[in-house]
């Protein structure tokens, strides 16, 4: 009996209080000046002409954000607490240039290039105001805590998922014409594709029939490591049957030139980056036919101006 009791109190502890190992943070500290802050920058600088603006002062977003999770709790925050601040938020957005993504949120964002090339959910205003910071609330006052916030796989719908899935729903039914996904063809661990990811519950489901003409696929594989999935195959294959099934073209490619340039740049001297480098000077790499004066520094930038006796003009070594 004594045995049974302790086993159920320590249930209850392990239910109640953060473990040792558990380093959960609680609520970003001054997050609301944070969202204003992030909102003057949004409307006065960075995409001050990328993109459309919010009907909203920034002030009353904060407020809105604010109110819709403190005073509640942590879990099963309803989707619907959010609606006031999306609405005031909510932007229109380019046609041809949203881009998901699923499990790429760096690489996405290097290729979308704050809203150049393409938009993220984290280049408009709703996801830009609030993304990586903490939010959950609690029934006692001050009403939020800064503690601790549960995790997403301690409970359903906790305070910042349900945001996310708003968010990504909102997103989703604003895109226009050619959207973009962004996903992962070289995990073991983890389908390119899921139907129960972000991108599978919130945002493919909610792109309008009347809107969006094609779904494309960006399938991307870190350079080092080998592809699980390509375009042909594994989940992109039920992927193509979700996108085809909802009345959308869907088109794939395997890592696009543009996205290895970008690859590429975080490490150019691996041996899948060599392609430019062949090109544009054959015989680099090729140590006998350096020239003595010119010896073979990736990075360096070509006088292209040199008299070189190259009649294509390009640098000879
Ligand atoms: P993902 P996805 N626990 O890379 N979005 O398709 C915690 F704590 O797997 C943007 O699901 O791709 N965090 C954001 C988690 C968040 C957990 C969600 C988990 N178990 C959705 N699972 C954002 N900006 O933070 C997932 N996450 C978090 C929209 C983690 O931060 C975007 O428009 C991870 O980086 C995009 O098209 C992120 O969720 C699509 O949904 C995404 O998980 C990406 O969702």
């Amino acid at each position: 009996m004594a045995l049974q009791m302790f086993f159920v109190l320590s249930l209850l502890l392990a239910m109640t209080s953060p473990s040792a190992s558990d380093n959960n943070p609680g609520t970003t500290p001054h997050i609301q000046d944070i969202c204003i802050g992030r909102c003057y920058d949004y409307s006065q600088i960075k995409y001050k002409s990328v993109l459309p603006q919010a009907s909203g002062s920034c002030e009353e977003l904060a407020d809105k954000f604010f109110t819709a999770f403190s005073h509640q709790p942590p879990c099963s925050l309803s989707m619907a607490h959010y609606q006031p601040f999306m609405d005031a938020a909510k932007q229109a957005l380019p046609e041809d240039k949203a881009l998901f993504w699923s499990g790429v949120k760096q690489l996405a964002h290097e290729y979308a290039g704050d809203g150049r090339r393409f938009v993220t959910l984290e280049d408009t205003l709703i996801g830009y105001l609030v993304d990586g910071l903490v939010w959950c609330g609690q029934g006692s006052p001050p009403g939020q805590n800064y503690s601790r916030c549960p995790s997403w796989n301690d409970c359903p719908l906790e305070s910042s998922e349900s945001f996310w899935a708003a968010a990504s729903k909102a997103f989703a039914e604003s895109a226009r014409g050619r959207v973009t996904v962004m996903t992962d063809g070289s995990r073991a661990d983890r389908p390119a594709y899921r139907r129960d990811s972000f991108f599978g519950k919130y945002e493919l489901p909610f792109l309008n029939k009347a809107l969006v003409t094609s779904v494309d696929v960006i399938l991307t594989h870190p350079l080092d490591q080998p592809a699980v999935e390509t375009c042909e195959n594994g989940s992109l294959v039920q992927l193509m049957q979700d996108v085809t099934a909802r009345g959308f073209n869907f088109n794939c490619e395997d890592d696009p030139q543009a996205i290895l340039h970008l690859l590429c740049a975080d490490d150019p001297v691996i041996r899948e980056c060599q392609l430019v480098t062949k090109y544009m000077f054959p015989g680099r790499g090729d140590s006998e036919k350096y020239h003595p004066n010119h010896p073979p520094v990736l990075n360096s930038k070509p006088n292209l101006f040199e008299s070189t006796g190259n009649t294509a003009g390009l640098p000879y070594y």
